[in-house]
């Protein structure tokens, strides 16, 4: 018998137990739920220390066979199979300690946002425009008009800096049509979202974020462990400061020095390695991203001492981004520069630009995706084994 708690050996003696019971367990097919009464007896041979010795066992629910997943099965089923039929595949308890790590992820990554003062907020999720470019953005019917899913709450966590709430954190699902099929993006997908008011530059938004991240994994570690997860092991022992890295380094480290290109995947592991190999740590950030690599996101705040550069950075695990942030853009007049650049209509921004008209500090913050660090911590090679109902390009189902 299992149940979330692991399983209970049940045992029938031959010559002592009701006849009844061998016919009736005999003929039970694998995975019904089942209830037992009896006397429990300490057992080494048990995976609970008990053995249960029935007096009544009651059918509560058949299930049916053939099953299309085996749960207790050695052999491995194909990744479509077993979200097809995910029910079952989250019976495993491999793939439920996947969960149980989420779960702290998200229960360790509150408990350091709140401990530094930041408040939780919900932003809408049904919108009049997007914020990171048209090609991912979601269309939906909303009454007689078009609007569209957020690909992130980056307006809105702006606007509340505006709203004089200076320190905030939000964990809600983010929306993206990414129409490439990798192991790395999903259409929805949980977004950590961060925004600090009065920072003075991006350093002090890579402290806040580094400390926050290894707090988190120190808090998952203690929680898993005690629990027995086996997915607490595998946790990264990791110190601060992580290294910065800055843009340049990279291109140079690629042999395309100067040629403020985007990091694709391969780029980035190609640094990830160079960085173990070096460094040794898995977390490091990649630096002053200029402002060719940026312009497309408008909100981004260009640097004063060197407007050919953004304060922005990426925070890498192993050779995959998990976070991206930097310093904004504060002045309403430089914004609406960079959404004309950007080929924006800045009367879709009317309710954004206001919050910066009335008052509104230097500030920054950062997105950091939840599913992509959970699989990258747990080793799964694919984001969806991250979600318990992954949605992709071509998964709606179940
Ligand atoms: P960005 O677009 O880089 O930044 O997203 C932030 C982080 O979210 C995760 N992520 C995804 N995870 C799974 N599937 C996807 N399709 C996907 N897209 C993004 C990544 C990424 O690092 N508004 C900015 C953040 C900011 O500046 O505050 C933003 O959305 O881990």
């Amino acid at each position: 018998m299992r149940d979330v708690a692991g399983t209970t050996q049940v045992t029938l003696k031959r010559g002592s137990a009701d006849p009844e019971f061998f016919r009736l367990l005999g003929e039970l097919p694998r995975e019904s739920v089942v209830e037992v009464e009896g006397t429990p007896k300490l057992s080494e041979k048990s995976h609970r220390g008990v053995e249960l010795f029935p007096t009544a066992i009651r059918v509560v629910t058949r299930a049916e066979v053939p099953l299309p997943l085996g749960v207790v099965d050695k052999v491995g089923a194909d990744l479509d199979t077993r979200f097809n039929h995910r029910v079952l595949d989250l019976r495993k308890p491999a793939v439920r300690a996947i969960f149980e790590l989420r779960a702290a992820v998200l229960e360790g990554f509150r408990r350091a946002f709140v401990e530094r003062g930041f408040l939780e907020v919900e932003t809408p999720k049904l919108l009049r425009q997007g914020a990171e470019g048209g090609a991912t953005l979601f269309r939906v019917d909303y009454f007689d008009r078009p609007a569209y899913l957020a690909q992130s709450p980056q307006l809105y966590k702006q606007m509340l800096i505006g709203a004089g709430f200076e320190r905030v954190f939000e964990i809600a699902p983010a929306f993206r049509a990414e129409p490439s099929d990798t192991v790395r993006h999903l259409t929805e997908f949980t977004s950590l979202d961060a925004e600090m008011g009065y920072i003075d530059g991006a350093e002090d938004l890579r402290t806040t974020l580094e400390s926050v991240v290894l707090e988190t994994v120190r808090f998952a570690r203690e929680r898993l462990g005690a629990r027995g997860n086996p997915l607490a092991d595998g946790l990264p022992v990791a110190t601060a400061p992580f290294p910065r890295i800055p843009f340049a380094t990279c291109e140079a480290w690629l042999g395309r020095p100067g040629a403020e290109q985007d990091l694709g995947a391969e780029d980035e592991k190609i640094i990830g390695a160079r960085v173990a190999k070096d460094l040794g740590t898995p977390f490091y950030y990649i630096t002053d991203f200029p402002t060719a690599v940026k312009l497309q996101t408008f909100y981004a705040g260009r640097r004063d001492d060197d407007p050919t550069l953004t304060g922005y950075f990426d925070l890498e695990y192993q050779g995959l981004e998990i976070a991206s942030g930097g310093p904004r853009e504060h002045r309403e007049a430089r914004l609406r520069e960079n959404l004309a650049a950007g080929g924006f209509d800045a009367a879709n921004f009317e309710g954004y630009l206001e919050a910066f008209r009335y008052g509104m500090p230097p500030h920054g913050g950062w997105g950091f995706g939840v599913d992509r660090f959970v699989a990258s911590l747990a080793g799964l090679a694919n984001i969806r084994e991250a979600r318990l109902f992954p949605r992709d390009r071509y998964r709606l189902d179940p």
